[in-house]
């Protein structure tokens, strides 16, 4: 099971989704962003740029624990860990990462700013 940095804003919920569709969520740590903790010193150490979403595998490479941060990082991640969530066939996944990237750099920043 896999330990998820959340809170309720629409990137939160992109790891949050994966991970439950995956059956891997597992210890949920609210991160209350209108509080200020994602600047606690323990939790800058998983998520260097202050933001939610963010997981901690605790068999991550090598049976070693890892933490993630960024929503698509977060994503390709468990897209590689588990064999799911992107096609196989090589041309089909490049479409899912173009829209994967497309999401992560145009899509969701514009809607930040907008909100
Ligand atoms: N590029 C990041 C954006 C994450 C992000 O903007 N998280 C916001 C909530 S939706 C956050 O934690 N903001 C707190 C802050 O910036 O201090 C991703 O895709 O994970």
């Amino acid at each position: 099971m896999i330990e998820l940095f959340f809170w309720p804003t629409p990137n939160g919920y992109k790891a949050t989704i994966a991970l439950a569709e995956l059956g891997l969520l597992g210890k949920v740590t609210p991160i209350n962003i209108l509080a200020g903790e994602q600047f606690d010193p323990a939790f800058l150490k998983i998520s260097p740029n202050n933001k939610v979403p963010a997981i901690i595998d605790h068999d991550g490479p090598n049976g070693e624990p890892v933490a993630i941060f960024e929503s698509g990082a977060i994503l390709l991640y468990l897209a590689e860990k588990t064999g799911k969530l992107l096609p196989k066939s090589e041309v089909k996944r490049l479409e899912a990462l173009q829209w994967l990237f497309f999401q992560v750099s145009s899509m969701g920043p514009m809607l930040g700013q907008a909100h």
